[in-house]
């Protein structure tokens, strides 16, 4: 069965930062599928989809972007024993972080495992890092990923050095 990950965000105005999480999988080759559901706004809807995300197994773990007093990972967590990444979006008067917060200091017995402020790349490099415990293709993929970063770190030094 092929592992997926659910990305919920809290909002549309959350796509052009959460898409970044969606390119990433992307290149992974990892599928997803991606829904807007707010905790406050629609916490019915949410606790449904969460529900069959839960039941169905090719779900192994969820992303969950929101920004301000963000509920919506901690929500999704209180739902699911299933791993749930959290990412805290900028955007309020605080710039991210009161989502930071919202969604990092959860009471103990509900993680949500967060990542910056922001950072959807980084949540879907975390989701292929569980996803690759158990799918060696996507181990290799990740693999290869760090293999072409460290290839440009290296490159761009070789790049500086004969510039200055
Ligand atoms: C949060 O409130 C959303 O995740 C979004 O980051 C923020 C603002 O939402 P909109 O008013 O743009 O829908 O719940």
């Amino acid at each position: 069965m092929e592992a997926k990950v659910a990305i919920i965000m809290g909002s549309k105005s959350d796509l052009p930062t959460m898409k970044k999480a969606v390119e990433m999988l992307d290149d992974l080759a990892i599928s997803y599928t991606a829904r807007v559901y707010s905790a406050h706004r629609t916490p019915d809807e949410l606790a449904e989809f969460v529900a069959k995300v839960d039941k169905d197994e090719s779900y192994k773990v969820i992303i969950a972007g929101a920004g301000m007093s963000a509920a919506l990972a901690g929500a999704i967590a209180a739902k699911t024993v299933k791993p749930v990444i959290g990412i805290p979006l900028s955007g309020g008067k605080l710039n991210g972080v009161e989502a930071l917060l919202s969604t990092l200091e959860m009471p103990p017995g509900l993680p949500v495992l967060t990542v910056g402020i922001d950072s959807a790349k980084n949540a879907a490099l975390a989701a292929a890092s569980i996803i690759a415990l158990s799918d060696s293709s996507v181990a290799e993929r990740l693999c290869f990923f760090r293999r072409e970063q460290k290839e440009k770190v290296l490159e761009a030094n070789e790049e500086m050095c004969c510039k200055i």
